[in-house]
């Protein structure tokens, strides 16, 4: 009789402290809940912020860089319409603190390309194969992986062709780098 006494007692504090505890789970609960909803309000919050810088940064573009540039990603494509050759083009753009542009991907020449045709000009690239002929690098000496040729390009016809100009379809085609293209630059 009293073990049967004592096991329901002991049974008691086991169910009254299963109790206290599955209070303290609840109250945590609903703290972690109210911190959750929080969260998600700042969340939407900086979402909306987003969106409308957003929308800023596009309107910005348009009218500092429309017709003479555009922004892609972090880079920054410009002309101001002149032309010259590839060297002229190259100290052009390092007068302004930037390099001549070199697509490396299919957004980016893109970009450049509408850039060019609004100014009806092809630009030189800052890509050429004078250090090893057939081997195009850009202006840093590091080897290209991006390239955008026109079909049978590139094609050192007459042995000189060593700089890169950009056709109208945005397509590439090696060139004398001492004939006049338009200077576009990069930053
Ligand atoms: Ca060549
Ligand atoms: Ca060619």
């Amino acid at each position: 009789m009293i073990i049967i006494h004592l096991f329901h007692k002991h049974l008691e504090r086991q169910v009254l402290y299963l109790e206290r505890q599955l209070r303290a789970l609840e109250r945590s609960f609903s703290k972690y809940k109210k911190e959750m909803d929080l969260l998600k309000t700042h969340i939407s919050d900086l979402q909306a912020q987003l969106k409308a810088l957003k929308a800023l940064s596009n309107k910005t573009q348009k009218v500092l860089f429309y017709p003479s540039g555009m922004i892609i990603g972090e880079k920054i494509f410009r002309t101001d319409g002149s032309e010259g050759n590839f060297e002229v083009s190259q100290a052009a753009c390092s007068r302004s603190a930037g390099l001549l542009a070199s697509p490396r991907n299919s957004e980016e020449n893109s970009a450049l390309q509408q850039i060019a045709e609004r100014q009806n000009k092809r630009p030189f690239l800052g890509i050429n194969d004078r250090l090893t002929e057939g081997t195009f690098m850009y202006l840093s000496g590091e080897a290209i992986r991006y390239t955008n040729w026109s079909t049978r390009e590139p094609n050192d016809s007459g042995g000189e062709k060593d700089c890169v100009e950009v056709y109208s379809d945005g397509k590439w085609n090696d060139k004398s780098c001492e004939k006049n293209c338009l200077i576009m630059c990069e930053y």
